[in-house]
């Protein structure tokens, strides 16, 4: 076997393994099926793109394997010195500067859609992310998530949550993300030691996680039932492989149990709390 097809062998072989590394059941050649309604802009625009580029892609590389079959060495005829023409040029810079302002508007288009301000109705959930793992919480009976300081984060105080804000001393939290199906959620996120990311490949999200801050500007619907992992997307330390944390869409009626079931338990682990309070 000559050396230049053992080294095309050896790097299809080492491409496919890149595909089989990813535990994926479906799509295993494309992006992972989207769950979301702003995932779909983010589909869209990804397709575009591809299609765009693909298609520049084979014209090239066509023009270019033409000329090369066209104009090889040939007896008897000596090769031709020339030195471009203006117009042309012209052409072919001002085709890619139109296709990349366009593809610039249009991307910040999708961008500001889907970094609007959530809608009123949307379910908070303040994540916070660790070395190695997530912890969730959600707003208790009231209804109301509690507040959120970045700067009152502590091991004994992990989600920030100041001590006068009676609106948090009823919530709940979770090791799981548990999300109802057709609601908007809207995502407060911390850290509370190094840089994480919060990464969904189904929801088409990736938002930083940054100790210090919270991060509120991350909303999404999901429009079907299904599990899913939240996984981290930043090389965050020794444990970064393993800090995941399952997400169960579930449909409202079942979401609306698994939710009072939390607050009745919530409120139950707080009762003796309460009794002793002066
Ligand atoms: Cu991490």
């Amino acid at each position: 076997m000559n050396k230049f097809l053992r080294s095309i062998i050896i790097l299809l072989i080492l491409s496919a393994g890149c595909v089989w590394a990813e535990t994926r059941t479906e799509n295993l050649f494309w992006t992972p099926q989207n769950v979301t309604v702003g995932g779909r802009e983010v589909d869209r625009l990804l397709n575009f793109i591809f299609i765009l580029t693909g298609a520049a892609f084979i014209l090239t590389q066509a023009v270019f394997i033409m000329y090369l079959v066209r104009y090889r060495r040939k007896r008897g005829v000596k090769a031709q010195y020339t030195h471009g023409h203006n117009f042309l040029e012209f052409v072919w810079t001002t085709i890619p500067l139109v296709v990349f302002v366009g593809l610039a508007i249009y991307s910040n288009m999708v961008w500001n859609r889907l970094h609007r301000d959530p809608p009123a109705d949307a379910l908070p959930i303040n994540i916070s992310s660790y070395q190695f793992g997530w912890d969730m919480r959600y707003p208790g009976a009231d209804g109301k998530l509690g507040k959120t300081d970045a700067a009152l984060i502590s091991t004994d105080n992990k989600f920030g949550v100041p001590p006068d804000d009676e609106s948090g001393h009823d919530d709940f939290t979770t090791n799981e993300l548990v999300i109802p199906v057709g609601r908007p959620v809207h995502i407060y996120l911390n850290s509370r030691d190094v840089i994480h990311s919060f990464y969904v490949p189904n929801f088409r999200i990736y938002q930083d996680a940054v100790p210090g801050r919270t991060i509120s500007w991350v909303w999404f619907e999901v429009d079907r039932p299904g599990n899913f992992e939240l996984a981290c997307s930043q090389l965050c330390g020794s444990g970064h492989y393993n800090m995941k944390a399952p997400i169960r869409a579930l449909p409202v009626e079942e979401y609306e149990k698994w939710y009072a079931e939390r607050v009745k338990a919530a409120a139950e682990a707080a009762k003796p709390t309460v009794a002793h309070a002066p």
